[in-house]
């Protein structure tokens, strides 16, 4: 998988990639990561990237021709599957959306800043927009950095583990079922006595009950 990422901070998305599991997932090869500073496609000697919005208003607009310059760039060098719009008022990340867009083989995620872009630039360029939650974040970088992570981790290979992503909170529409390691015992607290009878079927059997009461006590929106 190949993401592009545009931004007018590139700074704020270096460090997600340069650690963890992403760093891992780039380093083995399954996933390459480029970041575009919207700067760099700017012609005027300002390095304008935003302006005063039509009709008045508060907040500054970013500007339609960086934005193309760059898109047109990179779709002249190969086919997107998606090109991605992270704005507040866009669909909100779920983990099915993680799932589709993690079969993906090339995507472009533009960040918003300022006050947004251009709505022409929507209406031209952009095949999804994406939030990650009911909440105003300064730009869609972090954003951005979120819907990255959600989507690496699935692409087979990136966690050592590969049963792991499937038994995650949200991957079965549950949340996690409680989790422990040693000590057995520690301050007197102790461990669930299933989980240390080696009883495959009831431990399995125990996990989906507690992943079921958790979800119902915490989130029963999703058992809907
Ligand atoms: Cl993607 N961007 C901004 N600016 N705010 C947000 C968001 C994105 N998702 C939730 N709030």
């Amino acid at each position: 998988m190949r993401i592009d990422i545009i931004t007018v901070l590139p700074e704020l998305l270096k460090s997600p990639f340069e650690a963890s599991i992403l760093k891992r997932a780039i380093d083995k090869g399954l996933v390459e990561i480029h970041l575009h500073n919207l700067r760099d496609y700017v012609t005027d000697n300002y390095k304008q990237v935003d302006d005063y919005q039509y009709g008045g208003g508060a907040g500054m607009v970013m500007m339609i021709e960086p934005i193309d310059k760059c898109i047109s760039k990179l779709k002249s060098e190969r086919n997107y599957d998606e090109i991605i719009y992270m704005t507040p008022d866009g669909e909100t990340l779920k983990q099915r959306m993680a799932n589709h867009l993690s079969l993906n083989e090339n995507m472009i995620i533009l960040c918003g800043h300022y006050k947004g872009v251009d709505q022409r630039v929507r209406d031209h360029f952009i095949t999804k927009e994406v939030s990650i939650g009911d909440y105003v974040l300064s730009g869609g970088e972090l954003g951005a950095a979120i819907l990255c992570d959600t989507i690496i981790r699935l692409i087979p290979g990136v966690l050592g583990d590969e049963a792991s992503a499937l038994t995650d909170s949200f991957q079965d529409d549950l949340l996690a079922p409680p989790i422990y390691t040693r000590p057995a015992e520690y301050k007197g607290w102790k461990v669930p006595e299933i989980l240390l009878s080696g009883n495959t079927p009831k431990i399995e059997a125990w996990r989906d009950e507690e992943a079921y009461q958790h979800t119902k006590e915490r989130r029963p929106d999703l058992l809907e």
